[in-house]
């Protein structure tokens, strides 16, 4: 198939699955086209099969905002009709799914009939989309898609409770690339870090209010003051002043590091020993994903889909948003535990490869092949 990606480019989730997605496809012979402002961030291999189409957003004096769907939808216009794409699959709905959608029309004027699917992530449904700024064209875009994924249960859930959906929504979870995301044996980079052996927190984020990193430091100082810790952060953000604020608030700093944001985020949770997920809203957990398929056990809040993922007691716990006393007795429980803490890790491990790329490949194969035959099919029936 010739398929175009349309995605943030950036650190977020959204656009590191689009990626990772585009470029499987691209290995297993489909040809992928990425339409971004962007090169994505993780787009960093060659293949014959993925190509890239930067969205060029001129500026004029007139602009305060310069109109980026507009020319969004004229590049998806353009790439559809000169590389025959087969579909379009967009990834956050806000505004890649409307300005799909008028791709579509466009095209339709000109005999093409390009079927639209769009992945929903998350915060365009749980934060932003259902603002009352966003909301109507929110759910115009998603009811106008030919599909619909989301990426957990509960993000399918949310968006009928606070969207009027008529359309399905196909629940395909996000995945983890076992030849990128292992364990892999970094000793001596581990005493580096933890030089008398100490045990080794680590949280990844975009630093955002939502992630709550703020819990993540508070849990580390009770923590250790039990037990002999390091707290890696890696990523930056919005709150990672505020964050060091506590730090220094909490007579912390001298176990905490700020990594800023790294690429191989995989050799830092091969020395980790705990990962530290508190978000107040999170439809999925890319990150604690990762995390578990490097064998690091997951505490977390318990909202959005990461109780999907993060099993209560088995590979990790999960407390409510902002119990951070719970989540330190968890950490502790755990880090104290030599035998507890090797089950979790083999656990962490076990349940990650129910996501592995090679399970969850196939369902976006066969729901791409499903819409296109649908959009045919509705195509045949009004040409009668
Ligand atoms: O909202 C963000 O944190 C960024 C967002 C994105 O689209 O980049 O992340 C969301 O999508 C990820 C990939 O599907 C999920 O793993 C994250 O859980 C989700 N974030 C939230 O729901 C807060």
């Amino acid at each position: 198939m010739k398929i175009g990606i349309v995605c943030y480019p950036t650190y977020g989730g959204s656009g590191v699955v689009a990626t990772e997605l585009g470029k499987a496809l691209a290995d297993k012979g489909h040809q992928v086209h990425f339409i971004t402002y962007k090169q994505p961030f993780r787009l960093d291999h060659f293949s014959n099969n993925l190509f890239y189409h930067e969205v060029n957003i001129a500026d004029y004096p007139l602009f305060d905002y310069a109109p980026y769907e507009t020319v969004l939808t004229s590049k998806l216009v353009d790439v559809t009709k000169y590389q025959g794409l087969d579909l379009i699959h967009v990834h956050y709905a806000i505004p890649h799914a409307s300005a799909a959608y008028l791709a579509k029309l466009i095209l339709r004027e000109q005999g093409i009939n390009i079927p639209i699917i769009t992945t929903l992530h998350g915060t365009d449904i749980t934060l932003v989309g259902k603002d009352a700024t966003y909301e109507p064209v929110v759910t115009f875009s998603i009811n106008q898609s030919d599909g619909v994924t989301a990426v957990s249960q509960n993000l399918k859930d949310e968006t009928y409770q606070y969207f009027k959906i008529r359309r399905d929504i196909e629940v395909i979870p996000n995945f983890i690339d076992f030849e990128r995301f292992s364990k892999t044996n970094k000793e001596h980079f581990r005493k580096a870090i933890a030089p008398d052996g100490e045990k080794i927190m680590i949280h990844v984020s975009n630093f955002r209010k939502v992630k709550r990193v703020r819990d993540v430091v508070k849990v580390y100082k009770q923590v250790s003051e039990k037990i002999p810790a390091k707290l890696l952060l890696v990523g930056d953000g919005p709150d990672r002043s505020s964050v060091e604020q506590l730090c220094r608030e909490l007579d912390v700093c001298d176990g905490v590091r700020f990594l800023g944001k790294q690429e191989a985020i995989e050799e830092l949770l091969a020395v980790s020993d705990v990962f530290m997920i508190p978000s107040g809203s999170e439809s999925f957990g890319l990150a604690a994903l990762e995390a578990m398929a490097c064998e690091v056990p997951v505490i977390s809040s318990n909202v959005g889909g990461l109780p999907e993922i993060n099993i209560h007691g088995e590979t990790g716990f999960l407390s409510d948003v902002g119990d951070v006393d719970d989540m330190a007795k968890h950490t502790i429980a755990l880090l104290s535990n030599p035998e507890m803490l090797e089950q979790f890790r083999k656990n962490a491990y076990a349940q990650a490869q129910k996501f592995s790329l090679a399970n969850i490949l196939p369902m976006y194969e066969s729901f791409y092949e499903r819409i296109v035959e649908q959009v045919k099919a509705e195509a045949a029936v009004k040409l009668q």
